[in-house]
């Protein structure tokens, strides 16, 4: 019998995707350029139906019609060299499914180039990491319609489930599956670089150890926060290291890597034309990072404040809670920027994107899950035109309440000389977004003055210029 779906790439993701799969049921022919990978795998799953090919025509031949290939090769130059490999080995309707991180334009190209050749693609954000792929990643397909509805069921099946939800939905034509997940991504590094602030506010100004970071993470993680980056991160605070035994996460050295989503994100977003500040901020914080050596020199020349924030004794649990708000509102408006960023390029790209099943989707199995989306999802249920989340029922009066706390922890890392950038940002996205006033008028009056880009009026319709050292026109 031939085998239901083919799998090309088994390193971790690929792996633990054909071991999913075919717990569901379904058989799988798997296939790696080099052919270690493939035998360990079948070692591992003897008892499951999964068969090894060791030639793409040998993985060809063994699939049933119309063909399902799913792709979990590095993104880039490795998507393209299997595809125009496949090309001449398949026939009109049979799919491809590239699992792996592409760029969504590179994905717009290869569905356009492929629709040439009738083989119907599918670009396909995977969400979850090593375990989302073994046990349930979320699932955001884009591309062909009908090869979504050739892989439904395997997606759907082998997708994390909220209750009785499957996190998994085709999100749109082309690149959309692919954008989705580069901005799920951008806002993951926004997220992360958040919570990281807040605990290096709270361990400069408290003097907060990890014992009792874990206490403090364990609790938000029973509230509002609720999510799996909080779960992790309060784990995290126990783990001691077993040559030194002091804790891990102090042992652990302070730069920060990067796979290149989180870039992707940024850059499109000055593309379109959208602010995402807390995003680009995480992101530049890890370049930052990087750069240690600098840092370390840097930090014997120049100067900080001369003393940190004095919080006393009685206000300590205060100032814990405060910053639990600041993280909170600070995550609002981070997620606020990528699903602004979402609905810009729906309208650019004509994806028609559902932002609510966007959230829905997000709920499980990904990194940035969190018990939060609820209320990014009904805030499009209730108006799938919102322009902004920050204008929603729920975070409108979230924001309204906590933004006091906001100002406090961010200017306390400011005064403290804490460096908060994403944090900051995340304030100042929300203060000028609620700004009705802001001082462009005078930047008007300085392009107009050098470039004579002209201006327009508060008191009447209208482009001007003026002559802005023409001492006459001045007076
Ligand atoms: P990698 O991204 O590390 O890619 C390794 C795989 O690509 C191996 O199977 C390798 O074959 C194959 N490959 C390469 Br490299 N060049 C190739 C070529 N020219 N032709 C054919 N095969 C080639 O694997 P991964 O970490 O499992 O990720 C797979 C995809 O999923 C990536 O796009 C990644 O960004 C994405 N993703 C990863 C995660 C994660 O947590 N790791 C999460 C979400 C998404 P070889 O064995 O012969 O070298």
């Amino acid at each position: 019998a031939k085998q239901t779906v083919g799998l090309i790439g088994l390193a971790v993701m690929g792996k633990n995707l054909a071991l999913n799969i075919a717990d569901h049921g379904y058989s799988v022919a798997v296939y790696n350029r080099s052919r270690e990978k493939t035998d360990s795998l079948l070692n591992e799953a003897k008892d499951k139906n999964i068969i090894g090919t060791y030639s793409l025509e040998e993985l060809v031949s063994s699939l049933e019609k119309p063909r399902k290939i799913i792709l979990m090769v590095k993104a880039g130059r490795a998507v393209d060299d299997m595809i125009s490999q496949l090309i001449p080995l398949l026939e009109p309707g049979d799919v491809i499914m590239d699992g792996g991180n592409s760029n969504y334009l590179d994905t717009i190209a290869r569905c356009r180039m492929l629709e040439e050749k009738n083989i119907l693609y599918l670009g396909t954000g995977i969400s979850g990491g090593e375990e989302g792929a073994r046990k349930g990643p979320a699932i955001m397909p884009g591309g062909n319609l009908k090869a979504y509805e050739l892989l439904e069921n395997i997606l759907n099946d082998i997708s994390a489930k909220v209750g009785s939800d499957s996190c998994c939905t085709y999100i749109g034509k082309d690149g959309a599956g692919h954008f989705v997940k580069m901005v799920h991504n951008g806002i993951e590094y926004a997220d992360m670089q958040l919570i990281c602030e807040i605990y290096s506010i709270l361990k400069n100004v408290l003097n907060i150890e990890p014992p009792e970071f874990h206490e403090i993470f364990s609790e938000w993680s029973k509230g509002e926060l609720s999510s799996y980056l909080i779960d992790i991160t309060s784990d995290i605070f126990l783990k001691k290291d077993p040559e030194t035994g002091n804790y891990l996460v102090d042992m652990i050295l302070d730069v920060a890597g990067q796979k290149g989503t989180g870039k992707w994100t940024g850059q499109i977003s000055l593309e379109l034309g959208v602010p995402t500040p807390t995003i680009t901020a995480a992101v530049y914080e890890r370049y930052l990072s990087s750069m240690k050596e600098e840092r370390v020199i840097a930090d014997k020349v120049l100067k900080g404040p001369d003393k940190k924030a004095n919080i006393t004794v009685e206000d300590r649990t205060e100032f814990i809670e405060s910053a639990r708000r600041a993280l909170y509102a600070g995550k609002i408006c981070a997620y606020a920027q990528g699903f602004g960023l979402m609905r810009a390029a729906s309208m650019q790209y004509d994806w028609n994107l559902n932002l609510g099943n966007i959230a829905k989707i997000f709920r499980g199995g990904c990194i940035i899950r969190a018990q939060f989306l609820n209320h990014i999802m009904e805030a499009y249920d209730k108006k799938k035109d919102l322009v902004n989340l920050l204008l929603a029922d729920y975070f409108k009066e979230i924001l309204n309440e906590y933004q006091d706390d906001f100002r406090k922890v961010v200017s306390t890392a400011v005064l403290s000389g804490i460096p908060a950038p994403a944090l900051s940002s995340a304030l100042a996205y929300y203060d000028s977004y609620r700004s009705a006033e802001l001082p462009m008028n005078l930047l008007q009056a300085q392009r107009d003055y050098f470039g004579a880009h002209t201006y327009m009026r508060r008191d009447k319709e209208g482009i001007f210029h003026t002559i802005w050292t023409d001492d006459d026109i001045i007076k």
